[in-house]
């Protein structure tokens, strides 16, 4: 059976996470709403337009579509600026080494991510070779936990989901891969992760034995 292996892109591939942090922080202070790591690791995953709904809703306030609209594209114009710093050194530990065994064993590869900034990232670390099928915030309809941004990198690759390997640093990404009945491999901490089916801190951990252990890891 052929397997697929899709991607998450902050958090898994790049540690943009940081910077969607700083962004995201600036723009709450702006509106007098406290922001700290625990919201944000609340906003992992999830889309932009729905993040900023969300930082609304925790600090009671209400603006209009054009201040809303205003806000988002600042805090896209400040995340890009980091962006904009990032090359291969941004790769995080072990991910190169794992693409590169996946892609000489002739595997299939996915990106599958909410950002509508992912290709501009992988093109800027360099990784965009790697991928046949890039799904991210711009072709899907519905957010993670919601398992469509997946499911269509399967469409792609042309592989049941069932033989499709996640991996994912947020609990909406690791339930939406669960939803539809994929291997979903948890990267970061165990406390927010639990619910994957396997769980590592980093690719570091992740070698030619592992990923054996994920392909013939039946649900
Ligand atoms: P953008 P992922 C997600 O990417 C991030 O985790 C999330 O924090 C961000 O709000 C979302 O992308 C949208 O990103 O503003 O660049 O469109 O983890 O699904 O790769
Ligand atoms: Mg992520």
């Amino acid at each position: 059976m052929t397997k697929a292996f899709i991607f998450d892109l902050d958090g898994v591939i790049v540690d943009t996470a940081k910077f969607h942090f700083l962004a995201w922080k600036n723009l709450a202070e702006s509106l007098d709403i406290s922001f700290t790591e625990k919201e944000n690791e609340q906003l992992k995953g999830v889309s932009r337009v729905r993040s900023l709904e969300k930082i609304l809703e925790w600090g009671n306030v209400s603006i209009t579509e054009d201040k809303f609209n205003e806000l988002m594209a600042e805090k896209n114009e400040e995340y890009l600026s980091y962006v904009d710093q990032m090359n291969a050194k941004d790769i995080l530990p072990g991910v190169l080494e794992t693409l590169k065994y996946l892609k000489h064993n002739n595997h299939l590869i996915a990106l599958g991510s909410a950002s509508k900034n992912a290709r501009l990232i992988l093109d800027k670390v360099g990784l965009t070779a790697y991928f046949e099928a890039i799904v991210d915030g711009n072709e899907v309809t519905k957010a993670k936990p919601d398992p469509e941004v997946f499911l269509m990198g399967c469409q792609f690759l042309k592989v049941d989901p069932n033989q499709a390997i996640v991996f994912e640093d947020s609990q909406a990404g690791i339930k939406a891969a669960n939803a539809a009945h994929m291997t979903s491999v948890g990267i970061g901490s165990v406390d927010i992760l639990s619910e994957s089916d396997f769980i590592f801190n980093d690719f570091t951990e992740i070698d030619e034995q592992t990923i054996h252990a994920l392909m013939n890891f039946n649900k």
